[in-house]
């Protein structure tokens, strides 16, 4: 009953119901349409000189090309991915990584308010493109190149990832075994980093079927099992048990890879779902407490999605509705704070609009309007502070402009509002999350090939210039689901402790990290206990964060949960 509900879910979809790679027929007259602007201007030509070379043998421009008859929705996902992927890289004509004058952050600055904050700054390693960024479990960052989309580098086999300090901006090189370039990657519950795929080939792109777990102890890299399929631009999501949901990505013949797959933290092997569904790549796929993963309706590439809510290990789909777009590309997805995982909201990607849904309002919930961006942003990241509100930095504008401007979804009040700008493009390829301290940390940008941002950007929110912030003293090091524990903190006179709170660790590429989010412990008696279900708060690594009685955040304690 079960297998036949699935099969006419993807036959009503129009879903191939078994792997779709493309017959090379097929393949050929893709790559014969699937060229970018041979009509475009000299000085375009002249200012993508790694592009052209690849360039030579695709004549057809994208811009007028039409879906060709009887394509699958799988062949749909591939061709639009490649567009985006294209038109990512046009944003360098308008583009200059130079920070901003002065004078020019003056222009964009914030009305002065509490809520302001201030950005400092660092440098990554000059040429390093950090794709893909993961909080380890000593507070550092694992940032991952691979080739750091320059095909040259692939051909050299010269591969770069670095452990990264965000406070001294110091860098540790790790080798590198493979081409980790747009793999996926999620957290496990021992703290290693899961690597699933990469980049096998340039222009078209091929994916790997190669998977890595960080070893963030021995700080190097350790050989997996492969999967079944190649990944390029995969999902990766952590379920309760630990395992990791696999989805999506362009397999290693340049189709879509539409076969999830799961990956075992126990044997480190993978397995492959029962089902087919094709997806969009880097598919935005929040956990519910029931398990079945929301998929928000952002993802990469601005193909046509259906959003709602995926059984990992089925393929049941439940559709939600009431979203403005069903093409986000690029945008930010999160879950709303101090929802405990209920809400999420989605932001941007083309467009400026957001949107809200209550995942557990009825059995059948709708998203609403949500407050405006200050104006339309592809590439926008998110990072959820210690104070319950929502940086959104980074991105560019339709004209492929950056955008410079910083805002501070608030919601408790439901509103956008503006706070200090950034001083430099941060575009396709940045990234952004939270360290310790409760800053975010906006890095990269990467508007062309060979053009990659290397100036770090660290927004300090109120709660960093507080002299008497909440201090832990003493916490475990370790605790599970329902363990009562004792949390020591030394706090301001005449505050008290209000609540604890912790914060998953990020692991981000693209836009988004799957199984982030913010959830507050129960109190019991004098103790405090994670009474979330598994399946919202994975086992790994988390921040630990006291929050008095006046709502200043401590800095974050590193605790890891079971
Ligand atoms: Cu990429």
């Amino acid at each position: 009953m079960k297998v036949r509900l699935v099969l006419a879910t993807a036959l009503l979809a129009g879903v191939a119901l078994f792997p779709v790679p493309v017959g090379a027929a097929s393949r050929a007259s893709q790559v014969a349409t699937r060229g970018f602007q041979a009509a475009s201007g000299a000085s375009q030509v002249a200012t993508r000189k790694l592009q052209v070379a690849t360039s030579a043998s695709r004549t057809a421009t994208w811009a007028s090309q039409a879906a060709p008859a009887g394509e699958t929705e799988a062949e749909r996902i591939v061709r639009e991915t490649e567009q985006a992927v294209r038109a990512s890289e046009r944003a360098t004509l308008r583009s200059s990584l130079a920070p901003l004058t002065p004078a020019q952050r003056q222009r964009l600055a914030a009305p002065a308010g509490p809520l302001t904050g201030r950005w400092t700054s660092c440098r990554l390693p000059d040429g390093f493109n950090p794709v893909h960024a993961s909080v380890l479990p000593d507070g550092s960052v694992l940032l991952m190149a691979g080739s750091g989309n320059d095909p040259a580098q692939l051909a050299a086999g010269q591969f770069q990832s670095y452990v990264f300090f965000p406070d001294t901006c110091a860098t540790f090189k790790l080798p590198t075994p493979g081409d980790l370039f747009c793999a996926g990657h999620a957290m496990l519950p021992n703290g290693n980093i899961l690597v699933a795929g990469g980049t096998r080939q340039y222009d078209p792109f091929y994916g790997l079927r190669t998977s890595y777990e960080y070893d963030w102890v021995r700080r190097q890299f350790v050989k997996v099992a492969s999967m079944a399929g190649g990944r390029w631009y995969p999902g990766a999501t952590e379920l309760g048990s630990g395992d990791v949901f696999v989805n999506s990505g362009i397999n290693g013949a340049g189709g879509l890879n539409a076969r999830p797959e799961i990956y075992h933290h126990r044997t480190r092997t993978w397995s492959v779902v029962p089902y087919v569904r094709a997806m969009p790549n880097y598919a935005h796929m929040l956990p519910t407490a029931g398990g079945r993963l929301f998929f928000t309706g952002v993802s990469f590439g601005g193909s046509a999605v259906r959003v709602g809510f995926l059984s990992p290990l089925t393929g049941r789909f439940q559709s939600v509705s009431g979203l403005d777009t069903n093409r986000r590309d690029q945008g930010a997805s999160f879950f709303v704070p101090l929802s405990e995982g209920r809400k999420v909201m989605v932001a941007g990607g083309g467009v400026a609009t957001t949107a809200r849904i209550d995942l557990y309002s009825s059995p059948n919930p709708v998203y609403t309007a949500g407050p405006r961006l200050d104006t339309v942003r592809k590439y926008l990241s998110h990072a959820t502070l210690f104070d319950g509100r929502v940086l959104l930095a980074g991105g560019q504008d339709p004209q492929g402009n950056p955008v410079y401007t910083a805002q501070l979804y608030r919601p408790g009040l439901n509103r956008i509002e503006p706070v200090a700008p950034a001083s430099a493009a941060h575009q396709y390829h940045s990234n952004m999350w939270v360290d310790p301290t409760g800053r975010a940390i906006l890095v990269g940008g990467n508007p062309a090939r060979g053009s990659v941002q290397s100036l770090v950007e660290r927004f300090e929110p109120w709660y960093v210039d507080v002299a008497d912030r909440p201090v832990i003293t003493s916490a475990p090091a370790t605790m599970a689901h329902k363990q009562v524990i004792t949390v020591g903190a030394r706090l301001a006179a005449g505050t008290t402790l209000k609540s604890v709170r912790v914060f998953r660790l990020m692991s981000t590429t693209h836009q988004f990290g799957a199984a982030e989010g913010d959830f507050t412990l129960t109190r019991s008696g004098s103790g405090w206990s994670l009474t979330t279900s598994a399946n919202l708060t994975p086992p790994g690594y988390y921040y630990l964060v006291a929050v008095d009685s006046r709502d200043v955040p401590s800095v974050a304690k590193i605790v890891k949960v079971t």
